[in-house]
């Protein structure tokens, strides 16, 4: 095992989510992290913090993947947000140049500040050219309704369907994320194999979504996996950083607050 994990996703300028997060992540697990850029969000204070997306110039992409993948002999990649079908076809060529034995895909579906109409193409763009090529997948809810198409998920049996059809889009490991949205007084993940249906369930952690969860648990997972976890272990790693992360949660002048990068306990 490397013990290098590898991040392609977008800068989320406050810390809290995207590749910062990501990186804080694959430190705290002791993992040699890198990563390349594919987007800038900044959230605008004087727009309801609104995200204004910058994507980054696809050769721009490209040449960091070059460097990343010519420096070392890279086996584990986490892939975050994209955000243009541009930057989704210079990452999928780019993946394809070598093999993986794993690629964990955290399928951010939307951005505040895209326009709807683009976020769609970005969608179908990931699910045709990005999902095929993962072997790990962590949608929450929503992007599992997406993904699925299913018009709701409310139930831990709906998780559990959501992540049999997500599966049958090509990786090998789903990871459906209920978060505080799933109705009830538990946060219920479902991993599923193609065999093997686990269900982790927690009491919630209040009632609010805090910034940078999701990318933090793809992270762990990647770190996880980079030094040489099974999946199922990697996943259990991920969900407990989480959760203290998330008692552990930092607040500032957003409505929302954001994860903090912690050791995932005992
Ligand atoms: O948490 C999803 C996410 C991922 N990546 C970037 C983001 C966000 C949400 O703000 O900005 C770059």
């Amino acid at each position: 095992m490397t013990g290098l994990a590898y991040v392609i996703a977008g800068s989320e300028a406050t810390g809290g989510a995207g590749i910062q997060a990501d990186l804080k992540t694959f430190q705290q697990l002791g993992a040699f992290g890198l990563g390349t850029i594919t987007c800038i969000v900044s959230f605008d204070p004087g727009n309801d913090w609104a995200h204004r997306f910058v994507p980054i110039e696809p050769q721009v992409i490209a040449d960091q993947i070059e460097a990343a993948t010519s420096c070392y002999d890279l086996d584990t990649v986490k892939i975050g947000m994209l955000g243009t079908p541009a930057t989704i076809d210079t990452v999928a060529a780019a993946l394809q140049r070598q093999p993986w034995r794993h690629v964990v895909l955290d399928p951010v579906l939307i951005c505040k500040g895209q326009e709807p109409g683009a976020a769609l193409d970005t969608d179908k763009a990931l699910t045709a050219q990005i999902l095929p090529l993962a072997t790990v997948i962590t949608p929450n809810r929503f992007e599992a309704m997406t993904l699925a198409g299913m018009d709701a998920i409310d139930t831990v049996d709906d998780l559990a369907e959501a992540a049999r059809r997500i599966r049958e889009l090509g990786p090998r490991y789903v990871v459906v994320k209920g978060g505080v949205e799933l109705p009830g007084p538990d946060a219920v993940d479902v991993l599923y194999d193609g065999t093997d249906t686990i269900v982790h369930s927690d009491p919630k952690i209040g009632e609010n979504r805090v910034s940078g969860a999701g990318c933090t648990f793809a992270a762990a997972i990647t770190a996880e996996l980079a030094k040489g976890a099974t999946v199922p272990d990697a996943v259990e790693i991920a969900r407990r950083m989480v959760r203290a992360g998330i008692e552990q949660r930092v607040s500032g002048h957003t409505p929302f607050a954001a994860i903090r990068t912690v050791s995932p306990g005992a």
